[in-house]
This record gives structure tokens, C-alpha cells and sequence, in this order.
């Protein structure tokens, strides 16, 4: 796996948070420094460590955790997702007859890459060439050409022509048969302006329809800056990133993809022909932290909010009844119980405290039982609910009368709050955390 040393501190920092008892704005705190750190030295751009962490510190206070969702796993929700949305967007590879144009720098792997996505797209089944428009790096055509011939496939060039854009008007117009046609062009060792006024012109005469960046893996922090300068100039809609193998520093190329809008497309890590892999931010940031089943949490908090079942109306009129919280409970137990999702992350050999757990998981299914053996209209009614009733509830419960006292008087709790809440925020979620505070 790319990006190991990353990786592990990305998830060293999720298993702190993990261990917390409480969940609180010092510990996101904490979370937000130590996501920072890594990233950092991963050379992820600054400005976007900035962002996201700015992000992850407003949604863990300001969202409200998904219905049966702790503010542990909100959290982490969230992490998640800013992480991925620091890698860009997802791209799609079209398999279309298409015209591909590679740009980068010198030595970023256009040429090798070039051979690679030749590869990609015949192991797809289409008709495939390329075209050397590299008129600066000597032996550039004999390079191509060897890689192209190792897997079949037509390489175009015409070695000492020194005008690349009549290279490229030239190839395509003898590969009429190809359905993708990919170009390699020429690499600076900096971003010289005869570089990018080739670029843009070989761009206009290939009329190309993918205009993909190469950049290398260890870049680092200048991979923003040059992808910057390469969208400016002929509007960059995918990126390839190379020599993921070979760095810890790739998260500058990574992040940088954000200056184009775009997305990565492609990674490569390796130098064989084979050595292309498509790039997908979402499995590429579960891989990174090792949590595949994080993005099962997610999708399984969706379903519970789309299970919409307390009447947030009637509850915003005032009237929240033993009904609703336990119904609130009920969301809370379809998520499975708290130890199976803490299974899901990526907490490895961490032993989680058992109090942040089992105390608050097993008092939860204590009250449902409580609630089981009362009678609709106490249900609906509970300030019926006292002396006789109390002790009747308790033994068909099989519960002391203290602990329906303490239900009843959890349930005021949460009623009040909800009280002080109306034409607020409704946050059922805020007040279960309330729940736990209590044992
Ligand atoms: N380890 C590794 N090496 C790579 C990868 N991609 C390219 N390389 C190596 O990087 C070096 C430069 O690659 P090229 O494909 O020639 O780069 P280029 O962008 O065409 O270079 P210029 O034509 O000079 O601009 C070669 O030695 C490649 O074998 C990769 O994904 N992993
Ligand atoms: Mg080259």
C-alpha cells in the first residue's frame, strides 16, 4: 500500500479518538491537531490542512449525529469524508473512441504512463496508438516505441522533426482506425513558457478530449502550484499521479489535484508496464485507514436516518411522550450494538474503555424493557406513572422500583431539554450523550 507512513498516523490518531470516554470539542480538538501533523508530513498542501480542518472542527459541532449514531462515529463520519474530499473528485474513464493528451513536467512519467494507460485501454478491448510529440528529449520516440512495441501497439513519431504541433496534426491524421489515440508531449524541468504555449497548441490541433496532468509522487508542495499553472493553461480534467511507490511525501500530489477541480485518475506505482491502478478517493482513503466497513457505517447511518420515525412536529409542539424516546432508543439499537460498530474501526488490537460501552448500551436496553411492561396510556400519559404503578412497572419488568425512578427521571431530563430547545435545533442525538453522562 502507497502512503504506509500516513496511513499509520491517520489511524493512530483515530484510535485516540476511539479510546476517549468522552467526545467532546477538546477532543476533536486534539483529533484535528494530530490529523494535521500527519498530514503535514505527508506533505498534504497547507492551505487544504487548513480547510479541513476547519471543516471537521465546524460539522463536529455544528451537525447533528445522524439518528443511532454516537458523536464518536459522527466524528469519525466526518473525518472520513473530508478526507476524501481533500483527494478531489471521482472520475470517470470513459471508453469511448477518445483522443488523451498527457502534460507534466520533465521526468514526471508522461512517457512511461503513456505506455501504461496504451495497456489499460487494450486490456479493455480497444484499438489503441500513440503519438510521440516529445521533439526535446533525445530518444524520446525510441523510448515510446520500445514500451509500445512490448504490448502491440502502433506508436506514431517522426524522430528529428523538431515541430511537434505538425507531429500531432500529422499522426492523427494517419490513425483514423484507433478508437483512443494517446499523445505524449514534451517535459521542462520547470514551467518554461515554451513548454505551456506547446501545450496549449498542441491541445487546440488534437482537439483533445481528456487532458491529463502527470505528476510525480514527490513533488510535494509544488505539485499545487504546477497544477495550478498547467489548468490555467489548457484545463486540466484528470490527473496521474506517479511513482506512488517510491515516496511518503505523495501527499502533495494527492491534494493538489484540488487546484483543478478535477480528480486523480489514475495512480502509478511501479515502473512495469502493469503498473497503473485506477484511482478511487473513497476506497483509496478506506484502504489508507485501514477501514474498509467505515464507509458500511456510513451507508448504515444513512438507512437510520431515512427511517424517520419520531414526529419531530409533535415533539416541537412540546409533546414528547415515553413513546418517543423509546422509539429513540429502538434507532439506537438498529445501529447494532455499540460494540459491533466499534468493531468496524480500525481500533485493531485498542481495547476500548468497557464503560464508554457496555454501561450505556446495556442501560438503554434495561429502560426499553422498563418501558415494555408499561401500558399505553403510560406510554403516551407518563405523568400517570407513580407510587403503585411505579412498583406494578417494575415487576413486570423485573426491574427495581429505582431504576423506573431513574428512567422517569431521565425521561423528564430529556423533556426539558427538548422544551428549551423549541424553535431551536432539534437534537434528540445531543440529549442521548446526556444519556451516557448520567451513569
Ligand atoms: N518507480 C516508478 N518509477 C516510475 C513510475 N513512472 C515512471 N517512472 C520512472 O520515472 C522515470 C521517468 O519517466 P518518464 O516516463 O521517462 O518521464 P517523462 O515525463 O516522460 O520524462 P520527460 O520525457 O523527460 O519529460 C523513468 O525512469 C521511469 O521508469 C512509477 O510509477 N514508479
Ligand atoms: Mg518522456
Amino acid at each position: 500500500m502507497v502512503l504506509d507512513k500516513l496511513g499509520a498516523s491517520l489511524k493512530d490518531a483515530l484510535k485516540k479518538l476511539a479510546g476517549k470516554t468522552v467526545v467532546d470539542r477538546a477532543a476533536v480538538e486534539e483529533l484535528v491537531r494530530d490529523l494535521q501533523r500527519a498530514l503535514l508530513a505527508a506533505d498534504v498542501n497547507v492551505r487544504l490542512v487548513k480547510g479541513l480542518s476547519e471543516a471537521i472542527r465546524t460539522r463536529s459541532v455544528e451537525e447533528q449525529p445522524p439518528k443511532g449514531m454516537s458523536v464518536r462515529e459522527h466524528v469519525l463520519r466526518i473525518v472520513y469524508q473530508e478526507l476524501i474530499r481533500l483527494m478531489g473528485a471521482t472520475t470517470e474513464v470513459s471508453l469511448q473512441p477518445q483522443r488523451i493528451l498527457l502534460a507534466g513536467l520533465q521526468g514526471s512519467g508522461k512517457t512511461t504512463t503513456t505506455a501504461k494507460l496504451a495497456r489499460f485501454f487494450q486490456r479493455k478491448g480497444m484499438k489503441v496508438a500513440v503519438i510521440c510529440a516529445d521533439t526535446f528529449r533525445p530518444g524520446a520516440y525510441d523510448q515510446l516505441s520500445t514500451l509500445c512495441r512490448q504490448i502491440g501497439v502502433t506508436c506514431y513519431g517522426e524522430p528529428g522533426q523538431e515541430d511537434a504541433v505538425a507531429i500531432v496534426t500529422r499522426g492523427l491524421a494517419k490513425l483514423p482506425e484507433s478508437e483512443v489515440v494517446i499523445i505524449d508531449t514534451q517535459g521542462r524541468h520547470a514551467l518554461e513558457k515554451v513548454l505551456i504555449d506547446e501545450i496549449i497548441r498542441i491541445n487546440d490541433v488534437s482537439r483533445a478530449d481528456r487532458r491529463w496532468l502527470v505528476m510525480d509522487a514527490a513533488l510535494g508542495q509544488q505539485a499545487s502550484e504546477q497544477a495550478r499553472r498547467f489548468h490555467e493553461a489548457i484545463g486540466i480534467d484528470g490527473v496521474i499521479i506517479t511513482k506512488m511507490d517510491g515516496t511518503a511525501k505523495g501527499g502533495g500530489a494527492l491534494s493538489a489535484v484540488s487546484e483543478t477541480q478535477s480528480g486523480i485518475v489514475f495512480i502509478g506505482a511501479g515502473e512495469t508496464i502493469e503498473d497503473l491502478e485506477r484511482f478511487d478517493p473513497d476506497s483509496f482513503i478506506s484502504r489508507l485507514l485501514g477501514m474498509g466497513d467505515l464507509k458500511s457505517l456510513a451507508e448504515r447511518a444513512e438507512e437510520a436516518i431515512s427511517e424517520e420515525e419520531v414526529d419531530v412536529n409533535s415533539l416541537m409542539r412540546g409533546k414528547f411522550t415515553l413513546r418517543d424516546m423509546y422509539k429513540q432508543l429502538e434507532a439506537i439499537n438498529r445501529m447494532g450494538p455499540l460494540k459491533q460498530i466499534m468493531s468496524m474501526l480500525p481500533l485493531g488490537s485498542l481495547e476500548v474503555p468497557s464503560d464508554a460501552i457496555d454501561v450505556t448500551s446495556t442501560k438503554m436496553s434495561r429502560y426499553r424493557v422498563i418501558m415494555d411492561s408499561m401500558t399505553p396510556l403510560e406510554l403516551d400519559d407518563p405523568n400517570l406513572i407513580s407510587g403503585s404503578r411505579i412498583h406494578r412497572i417494575a415487576r413486570g419488568a423485573g426491574a427495581s422500583p429505582e431504576e423506573v425512578r431513574e428512567l422517569l427521571k431521565y425521561y423528564r431530563m430529556m423533556q426539558r431539554a427538548l422544551k428549551g430547545m423549541r424553535g431551536g435545533k432539534f437534537n434528540v442525538q445531543r440529549m442521548m450523550k446526556r444519556f451516557s453522562g448520567m451513569q
